[in-house]
């Protein structure tokens, strides 16, 4: 009744950002990530019929009752599956460098689902458990495999087709994806609710997702073909026009500082000078770097001399679902 698992984080080149129900986590379109080797959370689950509720430690903190809903929520999901009501105890660290901007919810949620699920003996497929991870947290569904990855939105209005596959595996080709903070305060629009106005409200949603079908075939062509000039400039146009759609919101909002076009203007600056990288941005003010490993020490270098700049931390295609034992 117990189990432990570890799942790493991911960035989009192609965005999530909206939501066609959001009771069962359907988005509006398909996405595309890198599952990243650095940063990742491990979450052990025990269910037993001695807790009288569910309890979550996050990191050796207990968390808000709002943060234990959600579990509670997600948990019910997986119960349901395993026909039972016994409650859980989860424990969950968090190993993603402080402030490093990266949601924890994808890797949470998918470190969570794996967990749960193994720890109700539930023995569901790939695709079955990132459908199920999808549930607590979009981007979840992503991290359960690793490499290269696609969440295609499904058509069926029950969800059972919405959820991840492998494009390729993290060995198949090495990119450096460069996470890079800067100096920011927290943020005051959360990506749940700021995707949920953006759809409601912003008159450039609908041009958002008219180019949104290319944009996911030509890049699966360019991983295909191991291109990674046509990779980044999709990723990073695609960035910036999920970034568009929210200028359009009412009221408006965005993520970025200074700090974030600081980074954004010298990756920029570089290329033009020859050194190729692009840049790709979530909801926050930190930017991600992809480059190719023979230039990462020079583009990190470049980078962390930016006044504005915190730290970078290079990373590189990560693996999928691990299960633990103590
Ligand atoms: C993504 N983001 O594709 C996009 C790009 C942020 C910008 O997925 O409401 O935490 O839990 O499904 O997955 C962040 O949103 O949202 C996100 P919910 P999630 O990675």
């Amino acid at each position: 009744m117990e189990a432990i698992a570890r799942a790493h984080t991911n960035i989009a080149l192609i965005k999530y950002w909206g939501k066609r129900d959001s009771q069962l986590f359907l988005p509006m379109n398909s996405s595309l990530s890198i599952t990243l080797d650095h940063f990742y959370t491990e979450t052990k689950v025990q269910f037993s019929d001695q807790f009288e509720k569910d309890s979550l430690l996050l990191d050796g903190n207990q968390v808000t009752d709002n943060e234990i809903m959600k579990v509670t929520a997600f948990l019910n999901h997986v119960r349901n599956l395993a026909g039972t009501k016994t409650f859980a105890k989860v424990t969950s660290v968090n190993h993603v460098p402080t402030a490093a901007g990266f949601a924890s919810s994808a890797s949470g949620y998918a470190a969570l689902a794996a967990a749960a699920s193994k720890a109700l003996q539930l023995d569901l497929t790939g695709t079955e458990l990132s459908a199920l991870a999808r549930q607590g947290s979009g981007s979840a569904s992503r991290s359960i495999f690793g490499g290269f990855v696609e969440w295609q939105k499904g058509e069926k209005t029950d969800g059972t087709d919405s959820f991840a596959t492998q494009i390729i595996d993290e060995k198949a080709w090495d990119i450096s994806v460069l996470s890079v903070v800067v100096e920011a305060g927290p943020k005051s629009v959360s990506s749940r609710d700021g995707m949920q106005r953006t759809v409601d409200t912003s008159p450039f949603y609908e041009g958002w997702l008219a180019t949104l079908e290319e944009d996911l075939k030509r890049i699966k062509e360019a991983i295909k073909a191991r291109d990674f000039t046509k990779l980044g400039e999709i990723a990073e146009a695609n960035a910036l026009k999920m970034h568009a759609t929210m200028l359009g919101a009412k009221p408006p909002f965005f993520y970025w500082q200074s700090a974030t076009l600081d980074v954004m203007q010298k990756v920029m600056e570089l290329r033009q000078q020859g050194l190729e990288a692009y840049f790709t941005i979530d909801a926050g003010p930190n930017v991600k770097v992809l480059c190719e490993p023979m230039n990462e020490q020079m583009m990190k270098e470049k980078l962390a001399a930016l006044p504005s700049v915190r730290d970078v931390i290079v990373c590189h295609p990560g693996p999928g679902i691990q299960y633990l034992s103590e």
